[in-house]
């Protein structure tokens, strides 16, 4: 099937339920440890230099950040948001601002109508942390279907590559489809991704 994005725009940065928009489109979203490459991932997929914004320090996303996508399948087009969460494993906040935090993402993982599939970043270069182990079971316990994202593959030689990828699987406990290699630099897997996307768009 021949993919392409038609058109992505920002369309809004929330802080609560309420502030979360309002079109019932389907979702895909993106979690990971701050600096793992979810806002440099969101650009490359959508062929966009700085959609949503990224940043070499750690914990520069601090709200939920919706996008509006469209996608040309063959000859229909269908609109969906990606929505980038800010980063676990690391706040440039108070304690009290962390938990409020992680219950809005709480409750929205929970409650959110209409989440497609959750996007699971893990950086390539190392084994999957505590914290994203925790972040795992915790979406699989909400029955959130997962894709696991290996980014900055671009960093690694190829041999090293595939061993890491093995550690990931199993320290997951998932099959070899259920993780995918990426580079946001190269655009390496951007076609994968968008055909995973689009498969699940028309579920
Ligand atoms: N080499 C390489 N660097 C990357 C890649 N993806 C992201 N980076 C770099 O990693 C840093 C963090 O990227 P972001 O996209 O801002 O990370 P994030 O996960 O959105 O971070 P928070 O918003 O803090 O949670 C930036 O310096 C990026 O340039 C990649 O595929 N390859
Ligand atoms: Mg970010």
């Amino acid at each position: 099937m021949e993919i392409t994005v038609i058109k992505s725009e920002y369309v809004t940065s929330a802080v609560s339920r309420k502030t979360c928009p309002e079109e019932p489109l389907p979702e895909i979203v993106f979690v990971g440890r701050s600096n793992v490459g979810k806002s440099s991932l969101i650009n490359s997929l959508t062929n966009r230099k700085s959609l949503a914004r990224t940043s070499g320090t750690p914990g520069k996303t601090q709200t939920i950040n919706f996008f509006r996508v469209e996608l040309k399948l063959d000859d229909t087009s269908r609109a969906f948001y990606l929505v980038d969460l800010p980063g676990y494993g690391y706040a440039k906040t108070s304690k009290t601002n962390r938990r409020l935090w992680a219950k809005f993402i709480d409750e929205y993982l929970s409650s959110r109508r209409d989440i497609r599939f959750v996007c699971q970043l893990i950086d390539m270069r190392h084994p999957p942390q505590d914290s994203d182990m925790k972040s795992f079971a915790d979406l699989v316990e909400k029955n959130l279907p997962v894709l696991i994202v290996a980014t900055k593959s671009d960093k690694l030689g190829k041999t090293v590559r595939q061993k890491h990828l093995t550690a990931i699987q199993n320290a997951l406990g998932v099959d070899e489809q259920s993780v995918l290699p990426y580079s946001s630099v190269k655009n390496e897997g951007r076609s994968d991704l968008l055909d995973v996307i689009a498969n699940a768009l028309v579920e």
